[in-house]
């Protein structure tokens, strides 16, 4: 009855293994409880493993973890909570215990969610403070306002109290065991694995949920990323993301991680892939990345339109773009760019401008989404809902109808590029196989990562790395590593 059961919900193929739980299960266990995993992603049959586990097991506590509550692709609009409903009616059918969700995908709707699962307690926000905090309050019958970042019923006015957070220090961290879960089997199955080198970014993107569900910036010391990065190369997890929101914001940082890689004798060990702001992009730091294991980067581009950067709070330009293309060329390391097209004021002749912009700075591919996520505390979700009900908007597709908190999938798709704006844009990028292009009616290509046969095989025939860079090497015929 001291134990924690952490619980992973996400079922997506390729499966990507869920980070979170080996920061959770190692606060926890040097906080003094005994922790127990139900990796659902890695099993046939939920139900029959949870059935499992509480015919003994006991928990003081269920903490979920809600990484994705839909996979924020137009073409698909996979709504997970869905899902993860029938996995936690189940749990709390067979269990008495207290169940907690929390993560970067729950931080985004956290009140939301615990009325859509029906639920009453989560954690805005990190958890590595808050997680066992809340189990030593559940131990000791304590005071649930001790807890930082917890989202509960308030029983006066029958609504939620959400108690502030206490940010995590990561400045004094040192590499993770990474030995809560299977780790191994994740890099098998779905190619590569994450790493943090920080937590937070400084930019607030118009459209961006990440800074939602994180408090501020903190980064690791760049000798401990490195000292984790050998310690899952030894185990031969040699193929890595990094699962920074900008790997080179701010680019010190960045370039302080590739130098103690390097120092660590570990460039020539792993391959590691980031997503990276466009700018700054100098030729110092492309070198380190090149010796240091880089693989390929992924560069949120969003368009190549200036008035539409603009628009989408970026603080970039073409220009900038033009100029990381060759920084990358320059030094041989292999580069996205990923495109958000659709956002308000995007016109035929914007998308026309940033096509053309890509053909011409040619990066290895260009992953094209068309149709902007509006979430809830962004500048463009909070626009939408300002603007009245999102059945009346003509910008607002998807589920329009009784989703005033935006939870369900909705997407901005801009009313001037007209009814036929996905033939027009498939037009536009015509066969150039550079472009990762799916739209709804030109049916069998898949771009999404979630439930993609074509990498789940890949990945089985040998393949490691990025998904989009698996996809470039398929299609290249240029072999698994
Ligand atoms: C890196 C990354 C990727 C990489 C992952 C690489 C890898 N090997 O790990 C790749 C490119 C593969 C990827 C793919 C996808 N991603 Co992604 N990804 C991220 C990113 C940048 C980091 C995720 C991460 O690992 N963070 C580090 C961990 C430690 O943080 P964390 O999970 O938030 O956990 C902390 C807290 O949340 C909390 N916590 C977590 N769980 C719990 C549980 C409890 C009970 C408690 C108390 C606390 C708690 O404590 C943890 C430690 O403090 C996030 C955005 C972001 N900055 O967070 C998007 C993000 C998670 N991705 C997202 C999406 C949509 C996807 C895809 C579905 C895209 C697609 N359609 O293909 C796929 C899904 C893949 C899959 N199988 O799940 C969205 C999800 C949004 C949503 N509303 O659902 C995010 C938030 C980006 C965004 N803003 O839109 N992704």
């Amino acid at each position: 009855m001291n134990s924690v059961l952490l619980v992973n919900p996400n079922r997506m193929r390729p499966p990507i293994a869920p980070l979170a739980l080996d920061y959770l299960g190692e606060a926890l266990r040097r906080s003094g409880f005994d922790v127990d995993v139900l990796d659902l992603c890695l099993t046939e049959d939920p139900a029959a493993v949870i059935d499992r586990y509480f015919a003994s097991g006991d928990p003081l506590l269920v903490a979920v973890t809600i990484r994705n509550t839909d996979d924020v692709y137009y073409v698909s609009q996979d709504f997970c909570l869905e899902k993860y409903r029938e996995i936690i009616s189940h749990v709390c059918r067979v269990s008495d215990a207290p169940v907690v969700l929390g993560g970067c995908g729950y931080s985004i709707f956290p009140e939301a969610i615990l009325d859509y699962f029906d639920l009453n307690l989560g954690v805005w926000g990190e958890g590595e403070i808050a997680l066992p905090a809340l189990a030593r309050q559940i131990a000791t019958h304590g005071d649930l306002s001790e807890v930082p970042g917890l989202v509960y019923s308030a029983k006066r006015s029958g609504g939620f109290c959400r108690n502030p957070p206490v940010p995590v220090d990561l400045s004094r961290s040192g590499p993770l065991p990474r030995d809560t879960v299977d780790n191994e089997r994740y890099f098998r199955e779905g190619g590569q694995l994450g790493v943090e080198t920080k937590r937070g970014c400084p930019n607030r993107c118009a459209y961006c949920a990440d800074p939602l569900g994180k408090a501020g910036l903190s980064l690791r010391p760049p000798a401990a990323v490195a000292a984790e990065i050998a310690g899952l190369a030894d185990r031969g997890i040699d193929h890595l993301h990094f699962c920074d929101s900008e790997f080179n914001l701010p680019a010190a940082h960045a370039a302080g991680v590739c130098s103690e890689i390097i120092n660590l004798g570990q460039g020539d060990r792993v391959r590691w892939y980031a997503y990276c702001s466009p700018a700054p992009f100098t030729d110092e730091l492309a070198a380190l990345c090149a010796t240091a294991g880089c693989a390929g980067l992924n560069f949120g581009a969003d368009s190549g339109s200036d008035a539409m950067l603009r628009q989408l709070g970026r603080d970039f330009t073409r220009e900038d773009l033009a100029r990381t293309a060759e920084t990358c060329r320059r030094h041989g390391i292999v580069f996205m760019y990923d495109l958000l097209l659709g956002g308000p004021g995007e016109t035929r002749d914007s998308l026309k401008e940033t096509v053309d912009l890509m053909k011409r700075l040619s990066p290895d591919r260009v992953g094209v989404s068309l149709g902007v996520r509006l979430f809830p505390g962004t500048r463009l979700g909070d626009r939408a809902l300002a603007e009245g009900p999102l059945a009346a908007n003509p910008g607002v597709r998807g589920k329009v109808s009784a989703n005033s908190k935006l939870l369900a999938p909705v997407f901005y798709l801009s009313p001037e590029l007209g009814w036929d704006a996905e033939a027009y844009l498939a037009g536009l990028i015509g066969a150039d196989e550079r472009f990762f292009f799916a739209s709804r009616e030109a049916g069998e290509a898949n771009y999404n990562y979630n439930d993609n046969s074509v990498l789940v095989q890949a990945i089985k025939d040998g393949y490691r790395g990025a998904y989009w860079d698996i996809l470039r090497r398929l299609k290249e015929g240029s072999g698994g590593s």
